[in-house]
C-alpha cells in the first residue's frame, strides 16, 4: 500500500483518484459491485456516490471484501450487499501492491487478501486499480508476498515457507503482537524476491492445507487501470 516512490503523497492521491474513476465509469445501473480494499479502490467511492446522487446507479449494490471498505460506502450512503445476495458479481475493483506485464499481482498488503480473491473470483470482471509505480518487471521485485496462515499451523507453516524460499516474517501490529486478519488469522511476509514462477509458487500455496490464502492473484485480473504522469492507461491481457 505504498505510494510511488518518487512523486509526493499529493501527486500519488491524484494518480489514486484518476485510476479509481476511471474504473468506477465502468459501473452501471443494476449492477452488484465487488470492492477491495486500499487506499485506491477506496476513491472509487466518493465517485460512485456522487453518480449515485445524480440517480445513474439505480438498483446497484456494493459487496465490499473488508470492514474499511463496508465503513467506507456507508459513509457515502452507498447500498452495502453481500455475495449470499448477489453471489455473482458483475464487476470488482481493487488495488494491489504489485503488478507484472501478464497483469498478475501481488495484493495483500492491507491484510484482506482472502476476501479480496473470494469477490474477485466471484466477479465476471475483475479491474484493478493503482498508480504506475505498481508496475514491476517481475512479480517479488518490489513487494514481499503476504500469505495468510491460521494460527493452529502456525509454526509448520512458517517452515514450510521458509522452504520454498520465503523468508517469512509475521505480520505484527504496533504492539507487537500478530495482526489478525478478519478471519483470526496470521500473515506472515513473504519477500521471495523477482519470481521465476508465479503461477507455480501459486499452486504450491493453494496445496498447503494451513494457507488460508495468499495475495498472488494469477490470471484474475480482466483489466488494470494505471495512473501516473502520462495519464491513466488501461493494460489488458
Ligand atoms: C488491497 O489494497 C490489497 O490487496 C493491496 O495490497 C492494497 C493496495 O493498496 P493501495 O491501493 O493503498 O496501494 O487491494
Amino acid at each position: 500500500m505504498t505510494p510511488s516512490p518518487r512523486v509526493s503523497p499529493e501527486v500519488a492521491r491524484g494518480f489514486k483518484q484518476a485510476a479509481a474513476a476511471h474504473a468506477a465509469a465502468l459501473v452501471e445501473a443494476g449492477m452488484a459491485v465487488g470492492l477491495g480494499h486500499g487506499s485506491t479502490a477506496v476513491e472509487a467511492v466518493p465517485v460512485l456516490a456522487d453518480r449515485a446522487g445524480r440517480g445513474e446507479l439505480a438498483g446497484t449494490v456494493f459487496v465490499p471484501a473488508a470492514r474499511f471498505m463496508a465503513e467506507a460506502l456507508r459513509r457515502h450512503g452507498l447500498p452495502v450487499g453481500s455475495l449470499d445476495d448477489r453471489p455473482e458479481l458483475d464487476l470488482a475493483i481493487d488495488g494491489a501492491d504489485e503488478i507484472d506485464p501478464n497483469l498478475d499481482c501481488i495484493k495483500g498488503g492491507g491484510g484482506a487478501l482472502l476476501y479480496e480473491k473470494i469477490v474477485g473470483q466471484a466477479a465476471k470482471r475483475l479491474v484493478i486499480v493503482a498508480d504506475a509505480g505498481k508496475l514491476s518487471p517481475r512479480l517479488g521485485t518490489r513487494h514481499p508476498l503476504p500469505v495468510e496462515i491460521t494460527p493452529f499451523a502456525l509454526a509448520s507453516e512458517l517452515r514450510f515457507l521458509a522452504g520454498l524460499g520465503g523468508h517469512p516474517a509475521l505480520r505484527l501490529r504496533p504492539d507487537g503482537d500478530p495482526m489478525r486478519t478478519e478471519r483470526g488469522n496470521v500473515i506472515a511476509d513473504c519477500p521471495f524476491g523477482p519470481m521465476a514462477d508465479p503461477a507455480g509458487l501459486a499452486a504450491a500455496l493453494d496445496a498447503r492445507g494451513g494457507v488460508a490464502g495468499h495475495g498472488l492473484f494469477i490470471g484474475l485480473a480482466a483489466l488494470v487501470v494505471v495512473a501516473g504522469e502520462d495519464g491513466v492507461r488501461e493494460l489488458r491481457r
